[in-house]
């Protein structure tokens, strides 16, 4: 027996559970916390430093729900099949998918700050800290830093390393320009109800939510499966942006109907102005006369004026078109997934069914 070592096999006891995926959070956060870019921990000021970057990582990248993070797994495992694996690519899987968390964490503090938001994950958002305040806008510029030391410590020798970089890099610059369209379509103190249409919607939460939350994690997995062919990547992008605008409509929907203990934030959609599915659906079907409500009332800090848009959308029965299109769209998916053969279903559907008819 010579030559090359054959890699080791994952356990076949190995679960892709919370737990197990939550290890390798720590793994990598240890890691961080000794990374050459950070001073040695020798003088207090330093040691204070490195517990306040313990504290960031802890309180805003393991909390969520690990959506996004643990579907890299799951894609590298409908391709590959499970028992294949190696505990490197296991590992490696795992690694990629909590960079995906380490972007989100980046993205959740600066959007909390953006959005005037109050609590995140059933506690105070990271800026509301009385200790953080603005100092959480250094704080989300470390948490993205720690997405590259990540992939330089585990994927510098990978031949995907560039092409993975490429990802994260473009899907922060897609995100960050859909936040832009988010926040300037709803400018604080102007009311333009000529902005919330269907178009300008469907491009936000394409830009803002989709490609960052869908595309990612599958594009990630089927890099790490080893896939090139690109009309496998660009069918994957159109089915993960259409799952994306579901998602975000869903988010929009909990925004005013979810129960804040349940999804961990409290909405602020209707006083921030937003361009949300709900006042865009509530617009395309109101008579004049509820045109001028919203366009008194929405955008509105005020008790009154959020109970006033509350009310119309009980008016026009909003909450029962939301379910109608979650039907509608679960259908229209489902089918889209079943008449690909480019990909394995699994790869969509595992996804498909973490969200449909989420509560959080
Ligand atoms: C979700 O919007 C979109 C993001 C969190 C992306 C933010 C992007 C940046 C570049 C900062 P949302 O405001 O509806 O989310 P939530 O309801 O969770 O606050
Ligand atoms: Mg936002
Ligand atoms: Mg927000
Ligand atoms: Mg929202």
């Amino acid at each position: 027996m010579s030559g090359e070592p054959t890699p080791k096999k994952m356990k076949a006891t190995y679960v892709h559970d919370r737990e197990n995926f939550t290890k390798v959070y720590e793994t990598l956060r240890d890691e961080l916390l000794n990374d050459d870019c950070l001073s040695p921990a020798g003088s207090p000021q330093a040691q204070a430093a490195q517990e306040w970057f313990k504290e960031v990582n802890d309180y805003n990248v393991p909390g969520g729900k690990l959506n996004r993070g643990m579907a890299v797994y799951d894609v590298l495992a409908s391709v590959k099949g499970p028992d294949g694996l190696s505990e490197d690519e296991v590992f490696k899987a795992n690694a990629l998918g909590w960079c995906i968390e380490w972007l989100q964490a980046f993205f959740l503090v600066a959007d909390d700050i953006m959005d005037g938001s109050i609590t995140r994950r059933g506690q105070p958002c990271w800026y509301k800290q009385p200790k953080v305040g603005m100092i959480a806008c250094n704080d989300y510029i470390l948490l993205e830093c720690c997405i590259y030391s990540i992939l330089k410590r585990h994927f510098r020798g990978h031949a995907a390393y560039a092409q993975l970089m490429d990802l994260f890099h473009e899907t922060t610059f897609q995100t960050s320009h859909g936040q832009l369209l988010d926040l300037t379509t709803a400018p604080i103190g102007s009311v333009d109800l000529s902005k919330y249409t269907e178009d300008n919607y469907l491009r936000i939460v394409t830009y803002k939510t989709a490609y960052y939350s869908f595309y990612l994690p599958v594009a990630c997995g089927m890099v790490l499966a080893g896939i090139t062919d690109p009309a496998a990547f660009d069918l994957a992008k159109n089915i993960c942006v259409e799952m994306g605008q579901y998602f975000q409509i869903q988010d929009d929907y909990l925004d005013c109907y979810g129960d804040p203990e349940v999804i961990g934030k409290i909405g602020t959609d209707i006083e921030d102005n937003k361009c949300s599915w709900l006042v865009c659906t509530a617009l395309k079907i109101a008579t004049e006369e509820q045109k001028e409500v919203i366009k008194a009332n929405y955008g509105h800090k005020e008790a009154e004026s959020v109970a006033a848009i509350k009310a119309l959308y009980v008016e026009l029965g909003i909450e029962q078109r939301f379910k109608d299109y979650e039907a509608a769209s679960y259908a229209k998916l489902e089918g889209t997934i079943s008449e690909q053969t480019l990909l394995p279903k699994a790869v969509f559907t595992s996804l498909l069914a973490k969200i449909y008819k989420r509560k959080k």
